[in-house]
């Protein structure tokens, strides 16, 4: 709603735009050239403004063009540039334009709105307590049909949290069974994003109890990794609107706190799944290989980074690493996810299944390691794992006591 109520103020201010940039418009027109039209918003640190632009996409030749929709100029003349897809241009999705993080807050014109802006929602998932142990085989689930996670956290529901939760049912005969199963142990909360993405994920879980989903929709989450009628693995929102309260309950849009999360502090050791990995759909895999490796995942986020906050985390490697700059854009490029992985000697191990942090140095001396796998190249290497023992609880705080303060 805060979105739609910014988007249309911004939109009688692009109208105006529109008239001052006439003569541009008429000659895009004529081209016929496909041309999608955004508004985006960019929080500048330095000034502490939200700036405001108008975005245009070219998709015939991945090139995009930016005005600052304030001062009436040109900010960015038309580049190509090849990491941002038309898929990833929806209102209400978060891209990354040359190290710029932007909120795409509305379209730009009808066109745009008419073409793009056609079913893309948002719902609530949540790995229940007796799939957690499954939650990487789950998100790679959700990520191979298709759907994005754009907002992700592991917490422990109190009593009266997951009574707030369940207020519908608490007429029901299962309803302190169902209170008591939710409070057993970490839930994984999801805010999910794809097209239809209400009725795709609660395909994708199936039928409500267990057993009728093993008989009847046997590829389903629920099952494959449920329990029995209570027990199910996993949840999902049943429309639009309980979507709109579940993830405000989860994820607050303003003041409010929302469950917290798990982050034990002790005995530990920080992975962070880097951006271009969750971008490139990994974030199922890794998880999976993490815990298959028999780490505890004892907390997990999803965050994004400001410019500030990754230089600060990545603060000891300034001067030292001569990727440090690199290091910090790519941590701040997109969504990253935090986990808390515990173990005994964690830090030692943990380091030992990632690998060396140049995937290429992994491939040849250690070919099964999570980097020599799944890494690109020494910056976009899947995974960051802390360096030394004594720093793991200070970088778990980091995300989960500070950032996530
Ligand atoms: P769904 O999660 O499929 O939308 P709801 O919203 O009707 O199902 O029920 C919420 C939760 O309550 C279910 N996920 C399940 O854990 C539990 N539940 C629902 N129906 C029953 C039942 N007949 N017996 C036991 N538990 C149930």
């Amino acid at each position: 709603m805060r979105l739609d109520k910014k988007g249309d103020g911004v939109s009688s201010n692009f109208t105006n735009k529109c008239r001052q940039h006439g003569s541009l418009f008429t000659v895009v027109r004529k081209s016929q050239e496909d041309r999608f039209a955004f508004i985006a918003e960019w929080y500048d640190p330095n000034a502490a403004l939200l700036r405001r632009y108008q975005l245009l996409y070219y998709p015939k030749d991945g090139s995009v063009e930016m005005f600052d929709l304030k001062n009436h100029r040109s900010f960015l003349r038309r580049t190509k540039y090849d990491d941002l897809h038309l898929e990833d241009l929806f209102v209400g999705n978060k891209i990354n334009v040359f190290s710029r993080h932007l909120n795409l807050v509305d379209y730009g014109d009808q066109y745009t709105s008419r073409k793009l802006g056609s079913r893309k929602e948002r719902t609530l998932g949540m790995i229940k307590p007796d799939a957690i142990n499954r939650m990487g085989a789950i998100l790679e689930m959700i990520y191979s049909t298709g759907l994005s996670i754009t907002k992700m956290k592991m917490v422990l529901l109190s009593r009266k949290e997951a009574m707030d939760f369940y207020a519908e049912h608490q007429s029901k005969f299962f309803f302190s069974n169902l209170i008591q199963f939710m409070t057993s142990g970490p839930v994984v909360a999801m805010e999910i994003l794809g097209d239809n993405a209400v009725s795709a994920w609660r395909k994708l879980l199936g039928p409500t109890d267990t057993s009728k989903a093993r008989s009847e929709a046997p590829e389903t989450i629920r099952a494959q990794y449920g329990t029995d009628g209570t027990k199910n693995a996993a949840h999902g929102s049943d429309s639009v609107a309980s979507a709109a309260r579940e993830l405000e309950f989860f994820f607050p849009s303003s003041g409010g706190r929302g469950p917290a999360n798990t982050a034990k502090l002790t005995d530990c050791t920080c992975c962070i799944i880097k951006p271009h990995a969750v971008s490139e759909g990994l974030a199922g895999t890794i998880v999976s290989a993490i815990s298959g490796a028999g780490f505890e995942i004892s907390a997990m986020q999803m965050f994004n980074m400001e410019r500030a906050n990754a230089e600060e985390f990545y603060e000891v490697y300034k001067g030292v690493v001569a990727e440090y700059n690199s290091m910090v854009v790519e941590l701040c490029s997109g969504s990253c996810i935090a986990l808390e992985i515990r173990g005994t000697d964690a830090p030692r191990t943990f380091r030992e299944f990632c690998g060396p942090a140049d995937p290429e140095i992994a491939r040849h001396l250690r070919p099964k390691t999570l980097r020599a796998l799944l890494g690109k190249n020494k910056i976009q290497n899947a995974v960051h794992c802390t360096d030394l023992p004594e720093d793991g609880i200070l970088e778990v705080q980091y995300f989960f006591k500070i950032l996530d303060g």
